[in-house]
């Protein structure tokens, strides 16, 4: 079946349509290749949350600052930070620990048209140098860091933020209570269906990401966030288990 929602030259995601061993997700060339179709199959939400990030970048981004989108893949998000910091003097910086995500993220950034130099980076986003940052953007990254290391970076990236900076958090998250985690998983799941993922692909691409992807409450974030030195927290999005949030630094 043909998938009605896809764009035109974009390859789509069929890793997950016949039946295959298990093994975790990885982010390699299989993925990146398909990338684009995945995550706007995959993640409600994330084709309103890229323009809104160019809105919030355009609002935080201070000239003679350092922008950074760590996890960027293929560069939705820093193509989003790039317009959105205009013709300001700021430097802006994607990192992504996946090889086959940074060749294919130098290619987008190269057909885009906006005069801003960005600096990719294949490196972990734990090793990333971070300072003197008025943008930072996480669009659902910090999801696949090892829970244990999320405060550590947390803080370093509080610690980089300049006065009246902030932190775009996007993240699946997990409820509370387990009849709401119930209900918001039954609905991202039927919002897959919706666009063409067949239970065989949703449940396989389930266990796959099990021990990869592990999501927080929002209580958690904020806490951690608070803890690493942001003054307020605000959600700004939320579809189903899928949000985004602001974190503020006092200016
Ligand atoms: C977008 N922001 O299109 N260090 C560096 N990169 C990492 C690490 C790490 N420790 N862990 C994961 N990644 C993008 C979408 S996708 C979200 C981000 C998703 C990278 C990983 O290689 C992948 O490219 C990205 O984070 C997560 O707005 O696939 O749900």
């Amino acid at each position: 079946m043909s998938d009605p929602n896809k764009k035109p030259g974009q390859a789509l995601d069929r890793l997950y349509a016949s039946e295959r061993e298990s093994g975790e997700f990885r982010f390699d060339a299989s993925v990146a290749r398909v990338f684009p179709d995945m995550i706007r199959r995959s993640v409600p939400g994330y084709t309103t949350i890229i323009p809104m990030i160019e809105v919030i970048t355009e609002q935080y981004a201070r000239p003679g600052s350092h922008c950074y989108d760590l996890g960027c893949s293929l560069g939705a998000s820093t193509l989003a930070m790039r317009h959105g910091i205009g013709d300001r003097d700021c430097s802006l910086t994607g990192v992504d620990n996946s090889a086959a995500m940074i060749e294919r993220c130098e290619h987008y950034i190269a057909l885009d048209d906006h005069p801003l130099p960005v600096t990719l980076r294949c490196e972990d986003i734990l090793d990333t140098f971070i300072d003197n940052a008025s943008v930072t953007t996480l669009n659902f990254t910090l999801q696949f860091v090892a829970p244990e290391r999320r405060a550590e970076l947390m803080t370093r990236i509080a610690d980089a933020t300049l006065p009246g900076g902030v932190l775009i958090l996007s993240e699946k998250i997990r409820f509370e209570s387990d009849a709401e985690q119930a209900i918001q998983t039954q609905l991202h799941h039927e919002f897959k269906r919706a666009n063409g993922y067949s239970d065989l692909e949703i449940s396989q691409k389930r266990s796959a990401l099990e021990q990869v992807l592990i999501p927080e409450t929002l209580t958690e974030h904020r806490q951690r966030l608070m803890k690493a030195g942001f003054n307020q927290v605000l959600v700004w999005y939320q579809c189903f288990n899928f949000v985004s949030m602001l974190a503020i630094k006092s200016p």
